[in-house]
This record gives C-alpha cells, structure tokens and sequence, in this order.
C-alpha cells in the first residue's frame, strides 16, 4: 500500500504569523478578516494568531522573513493587494514580492503563503476580498492550516 500524506483542515497547536499590508487597506482589511475567521472556524484560538501590519506589499517580505526565521510559527500568511496603475510600478512590485515570499519558503522550510492580489482593477481585487469570488485571505488561511499539517507529518 502506497503511503500517502494529507493535511488535515485542523489548526492544532500551530502558530500562525499574518502579515498584512497597508497599502489598499479598504481591501487587505477584508483578506485579514476572511484569514482570521478561516483560521478560528478551524480550531485556532487568539493566543495562535499574530498579526504585523506593514507599510505595502513590497514591505511583506522583510516582515514575512523575520517571523518566518524567529522559529516561533508553524506559517507567515501573506496579505496584500496590489492594483495596477498607469505606470510600470505594479510590475516591478509584483515581480519583487512573488520572488520574495518564494524565497521565505526556500531560506526558512517554513511555508510563507502568497496571498496577495495582484489585479488590473479595483473591482477584481474586490471581487476576491469576500465579494464574487470568495476571500483570498481565507484561501491562504486555508494553505497555511494544510501545510503546517502536512509538514508535521514529512
Ligand atoms: N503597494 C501595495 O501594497 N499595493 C499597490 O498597489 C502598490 N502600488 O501600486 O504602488 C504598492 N506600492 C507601495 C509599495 O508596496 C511600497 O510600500 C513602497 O514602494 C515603499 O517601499
């Protein structure tokens, strides 16, 4: 019999970091709440959940690198948005911190999740902050939870 590992959907005793950015915070605060709710549905009580508010998404990665590396959390969920704008700028902040919470992963072994929108508009980045098309913020909740799991059993 092939031995198979699955996370289950169960926060344990696991620590969740979240770091959130401030920037297009009308929608960030929307992915925190889904994370913290998805979080606490599955068990987390509020001595399991930290949460670092930083400055923009280009500021995730610093933060999600310092928890991630203190040993002290089983996950750094990441949140953001990022919209683009008339400029070149949003590609630049895509490109830095797709690679940045990539890089959490590789240098810690602890999972850093991207939940981070990157969107053309306001209105999909809504839409993914608790309105058509779910909650991104509870989605990455949702991983985290699966990876700590998963993790615990490899
Ligand atoms: N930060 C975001 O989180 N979202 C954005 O859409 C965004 N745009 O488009 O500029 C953004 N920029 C700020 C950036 O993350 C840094 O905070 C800033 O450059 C200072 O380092």
């Amino acid at each position: 019999m092939i031995n198979e590992i699955k996370g289950q959907l169960v926060a344990g005793k696991g620590k969740y970091a979240i770091v959130v950015s401030r920037f297009n915070e009308f929608i960030t605060s929307k992915l925190l709440g889904g994370a913290v709710d998805c979080l606490q549905r599955h068990g987390a009580s509020d001595d399991q959940i930290t949460v670092v508010w930083v400055p923009g998404a280009i500021e995730i990665t610093v933060a999600a690198k310092r928890l991630a590396s203190s040993g002290n959390y089983s996950a750094v969920i990441c949140l953001g948005a990022v919209i683009r704008g008339q400029t070149s700028h949003y590609d630049y902040v895509c490109q830095q911190i797709s690679r940045g919470v990539g890089q959490v992963n590789y240098d810690t072994s602890v999972p850093a999740i991207f939940g981070i929108l990157t969107c053309d508009t306001i209105e999909q980045a809504v839409e993914r902050a608790g309105t058509k098309h779910g909650n991104a913020g509870a989605s990455a909740a949702m991983s985290a939870i699966e990876m700590v799991n998963v993790l615990e059993q490899i």
